[in-house]
């Protein structure tokens, strides 16, 4: 028998519902998958973003729904790739990111949850500051070989934690609390 959700993520990318699900599994939210591509305004607000996401999201599916829309932003490059992290990553990547940068490495992943029911549309967001390493090092996806969180020596790609301290763990966290007693 098909398991019924009372919770969707809606999104293109399947190793971002994979890290949801695993982070909403440990407090007790069953998360599924609805896999399509959203409305992406361009902006520099991630929330802008993520509202018109959403709100495409439940126009299209008319289920409550989470979705996230997040990115990688560089210091010295004055938060870019930021909002555009998804076209520069399939653009240049991480090599070409690696040749960006010169010396300064600091940068945060930014990630922005936004839940959508028909009565309710609410916006969390997490950060995790670090910053990009001198050559990819791990096996993941997007830019987790080439960054480095505070307090750590290896990448997010290197780490077998990085579903306990990452942007989105904390923006999911937040979306819990709320979720669980609203
Ligand atoms: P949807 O919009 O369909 O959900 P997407 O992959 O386009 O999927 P985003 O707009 O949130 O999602 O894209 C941000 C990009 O930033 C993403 O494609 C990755 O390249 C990168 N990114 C975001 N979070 C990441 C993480 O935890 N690890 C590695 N790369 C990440």
């Amino acid at each position: 028998m098909r398991k019924s959700f009372d919770l969707f993520f809606v999104s293109s990318n399947n190793h971002k519902y994979q890290e949801a699900k695993s982070i909403l599994d440990s407090f007790g939210i069953d998360l599924g998958f609805l896999k399509s591509n959203l409305e992406e305004i361009q902006s520099d607000s991630l929330r802008d973003i993520a509202v018109v996401k959403a709100q495409d999201a439940f126009s299209k599916f008319k289920r409550p729904i989470v979705i996230e829309d997040g990115g990688l932003f560089i210091n010295s490059l004055d938060g870019f790739p930021g909002p555009y992290s998804s076209y520069v990553f399939k653009t240049i990547g991480n090599k070409g990111i690696l040749n960006l940068l010169k010396k300064s490495r600091g940068a945060k992943f930014v990630s922005v949850i936004t839940f959508c029911d028909d009565a309710t549309l609410q916006s969390f967001e997490g950060k995790s500051s670090g910053k990009i390493s001198e050559i990819q090092k791990g096996k993941g996806w997007g830019y987790d070989p080439i960054f480095i969180p505070d307090n750590v020596t290896k990448t997010f790609a290197e780490l077998n934690n990085k579903n306990k301290l990452s942007h989105r763990y904390k923006a999911l966290k937040e979306f819990s609390k709320w979720y669980l007693h609203k």
